[in-house]
């Protein structure tokens, strides 16, 4: 394990959040320690807030609103087009922020910039569209449509493993849609998103008329966000995490009828059918399983394999698994870096366990750098294959785990695919047309996200991204997703000298 992997340095971080104009006061002397899981130095002490910040943020935010809601859509855009030209300005020093923060790699860590500035160039585009319908209606002399129109506070609550793009989705939409935030981010990854709020502000201070106050960040701990989330004055909450964490927010909302996104766990599997094209499916399978030690939303988690194909591609994937570089996500050549906490090592452990007691036979998932870096936590990728698709692989554990399972026919894969709980991404790889079709049909894969012959993570924003059961069932980024940040009106106008009613209805009365 040697050389030594390249730590994470405070005078790096200071450095590199100065360049982002984040100011000193905001991230030196306060409360709250941040530590790189990297090594798990500590990067940044900051200020938190609390419930009166939290009033103020929300009371401004408000009160921008109704300024913002007036301003022209693609006079919003601009901002959203500004924001994305200072991202490209900064991708480099935000993307090596997000490294050392959230432990991913640099590859992926500038990748999460680039979705960010993808999202503002959809953003942009959609600012000069928020298209209603003109809807044929029954009465003479009269007109249907709907129109669109800002929602209001939104409030977003994103987790460390994608600290920054995940607020990018909703903050690019929620701006041209006329909306104002308030962003909660996770507190493991604070420093990114007061980075990206300064970048914000760069953008905002660009454009003339935008009203003070349109962007908040609100850092704290869980508790701050539970008074986010009840505040009937925050319209829209779209929040991303666990699925424990959306059980809990999601009554809140709705019991105030709030709106609501939800992006929760996903358990992501794939089907490698006897057909299928294994040269591509071993890159993907790794890319997917391995990629942000597994601490996407989107990693795949379950790989059902058919008995035909199984002897060929596990000895594959477990060589491949073996190449695997772990080490520190700023080194180049790494492909794993670590697990964000001890807790996530924990959770890992104890599923590994659990799924050994189950029958599994286990490839890797040891603690490595134990003495180089005794407050980091990097494992070994590792592949389970286990007899049945037993409970520990119904749940969802956010390490790098691959549970490797077999199947005689596609029904059977089909119906183990949709045996578990959350219904995020999907995958099949198959050269088989029907096949394919299948997954991709009604009786086929349940989740929102269904991929054919690439692996379940990686998504681009262009689409909706999402998923149904206990994924939450929202939608953000591209598509239509921003009908959700926005209140429909439905407008009938009566242009005749008549006026007839719907239904047919008679209704005389003299006036
Ligand atoms: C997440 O893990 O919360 O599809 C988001 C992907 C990325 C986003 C993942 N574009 O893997």
């Amino acid at each position: 394990m040697s050389p030594r992997p390249t730590a994470a340095s405070r005078t790096d971080v200071a450095q590199l959040l100065k360049r982002l104009d984040v100011p000193d006061k905001a991230h030196a002397g306060g409360d709250l320690a941040v530590r790189s899981p990297i090594d798990g130095t500590v990067i940044a002490e900051l200020p938190t807030h609390g419930p009166a910040d939290l009033d103020r943020m929300i009371g401004e935010a408000g009160e921008a609103f109704r300024a913002w809601r007036l301003v022209p859509a693609p006079k919003r855009g601009e901002v959203v087009r500004l924001l994305g030209e200072e991202l490209r300005k900064e991708k480099e020093a935000l993307g090596r922020l997000v490294t050392i923060e959230a432990g991913k790699i640099l590859q992926e860590g500038l990748g999460e910039v680039q979705e960010m500035i993808d999202i503002c160039d959809f953003a942009v585009g959609l600012s000069r569209q928020l298209y209603g319908l003109a809807i044929a209606t029954e009465r003479p002399g009269h007109r249907m449509m709907e129109t669109w129109h800002p929602l209001g506070v939104a409030g977003i609550i994103t987790a460390f493993n994608f600290p920054v793009a995940v607020w990018s989705w909703n903050a690019a939409i929620a701006l041209v849609c006329g909306d104002t935030l308030v962003w909660k981010p996770s507190e493991k990854t604070p420093l990114t998103a007061l980075a990206s709020q300064a970048i914000l502000a760069r953008a905002i201070a660009r454009v003339d008329g935008v009203p003070p106050g349109i962007s908040h960040v609100l850092v704290g701990p869980a508790a701050v966000g539970e008074a986010l989330v009840a505040d009937r004055r925050v319209a829209l909450v779209s929040a991303t995490g666990s699925t424990r964490m959306g059980a809990a927010v999601a009554p809140r909302v709705a019991g105030r009828f709030g709106r609501l996104i939800l992006e929760l766990g996903g358990n992501n599997g794939m089907i490698v059918a006897p057909s299928a094209d294994l040269d591509l499916a071993v890159r993907a399978i790794v890319f997917a399983a391995v990629g942000t030690a597994g601490q996407r939303c989107t990693s795949l988690r379950r790989l059902i394999v058919h008995e035909s194909v199984y002897d060929e591609l596990v000895p594959r994937l477990k060589k491949a698994y073996g190449q695997c570089a772990v080490g520190s996500p700023l080194d180049a050549g790494t492909l794993v870096g670590p697990l964000i906490d001890k807790r996530a090592f924990d959770g890992m452990q104890k599923s590994l366990a659990e799924a050994r007691a189950n029958g599994g036979t286990v490839t890797g998932g040891e603690r490595v750098y134990a003495e180089e870096m005794p407050d980091a936590w990097y494992v070994r990728p590792c592949l389970v294959e286990m007899p049945q698709q037993s409970a520990v692989v119904c749940r969802e554990t956010f390490a790098p785990i691959l549970y490797v399972m077999r199947y005689e026919d596609f029904d059977q894969a089909l119906a183990m695919h949709n045996a578990v709980p959350q219904g995020l991404a999907s995958s099949v790889f198959t050269t088989d047309l029907r096949e394919a079709e299948r997954f991709m049909s009604a009786a086929g894969s349940d989740c929102g996200i269904v991929n054919v012959n690439i692996g379940p993570s990686g998504a681009e924003i262009g689409g909706a991204f999402g998923g149904e059961k206990e994924t939450g069932g929202g939608r953000e980024a591209g598509s239509d997703s921003w009908k959700a940040y926005m209140r429909r009106a439905t407008n009938t106008i009566n242009y005749s000298r008549e006026l007839p009613l719907a239904q047919g209805i008679r209704f005389d009365v003299e006036g």
